[in-house]
């Protein structure tokens, strides 16, 4: 199996589907993630449709970014030595015009090589009508393109960044996943997706991963917190793993990378309208 996700990752830029929570786990992730995104610190995390790094301050998430199925299929991709170095959840509500623009993730995350891989989890039914990922297949090959950044309110990426490349459509790929399946792309993979047209919300979790030995290049420090193998490299500041939810000193260094974070995503962008602060 591993031998066949890293053939068709190199060829491909992604691979799917990949089972890693079970029926159990997975309804317990998302009526945690439906507590999260309900209580008075939502606001803080980002915006409705995407919040941030929640592995910070939720001890569950952080199990989650630890599932040894998870781990197993990102050692084949990147190597042993692993951190973590985002969480996001992508929520589209019923009937939510939401998008994401076609856009490879390594365009301003600033970091030094392409050894890493994010690994997207379903928490919900993923299909067309609800806004499911699509992707262009061996768009990583292309390396890194030209982005524009368009302001969309609907857009739930950072900058609403698209890529300049004309997308033919017909050989993209949907991403239609059952809950606890996931997907795994690669960061210059070229991806988007449309909105719900469903009345069920869209839920799910994306978490990047890197090999130990990348670093940041758009900021002096960055942060990660190494959940397989050991971290001879030292690149990142390492996040402590939180004991409670919510508890003082998580919330605050999730705070202090968040500043972090939007001076490397926001870096020669004309605005900074969507930034959460
Ligand atoms: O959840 C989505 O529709 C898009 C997520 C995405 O762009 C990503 O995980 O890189």
């Amino acid at each position: 199996m591993n031998k066949d996700l890293l053939h068709n990752f190199e060829r491909d830029g992604y691979f799917f589907p990949l089972n890693v929570l079970d029926e159990q786990a997975t309804e317990k992730c998302r009526d945690h993630l439906l507590e999260i995104m309900n209580s008075q610190y939502a606001p803080k995390l980002g915006n409705r449709g995407q919040l941030n790094n929640l592995h910070v301050f939720s001890p569950y998430i952080n199990e989650i970014i630890r599932k040894p199925e998870v781990l197993s299929a990102v050692e084949t991709i990147i190597g042993p030595n692993i951190l973590v170095w985002s969480t996001s959840v992508f929520l589209k509500d019923a009937h939510s015009s939401s998008f994401v623009s076609w856009h490879q993730d390594l365009t301003y995350w600033g970091l030094s090589t392409d050894h890493e891989v994010s690994v997207w989890i379903a928490l919900s039914e993923v299909n067309e009508a609800n806004g499911c990922m699509h992707f262009l297949p061996g768009s990583h090959h292309l390396g890194q393109l030209q982005h524009e950044d368009i302001s969309n309110s609907e857009n739930l990426l950072t900058r609403g960044q698209k890529a300049s490349f004309k997308i033919n459509e017909s050989a993209t790929v949907k991403v239609e996943l059952k809950p606890g399946q996931a997907s795994l792309h690669h960061g210059y993979l070229l991806h988007g997706s449309g909105s719900n047209r469903t009345s069920q919300p869209r839920l799910g979790m994306v978490i990047t991963y890197l090999a130990t030995s990348v670093c940041q290049t758009k900021s002096p420090v960055d942060y990660a917190m190494l959940v397989k193998g050991t971290d001879e490299f030292q690149n990142f500041k390492d996040i402590p793993v939180p004991t409670a939810l919510f508890d003082d000193d998580s919330m605050n260094f999730h705070k202090q990378m968040q500043v972090n974070l939007n001076q490397v995503l926001y870096r020669g962008a004309a605005s900074r309208e969507s930034a959460i602060v």
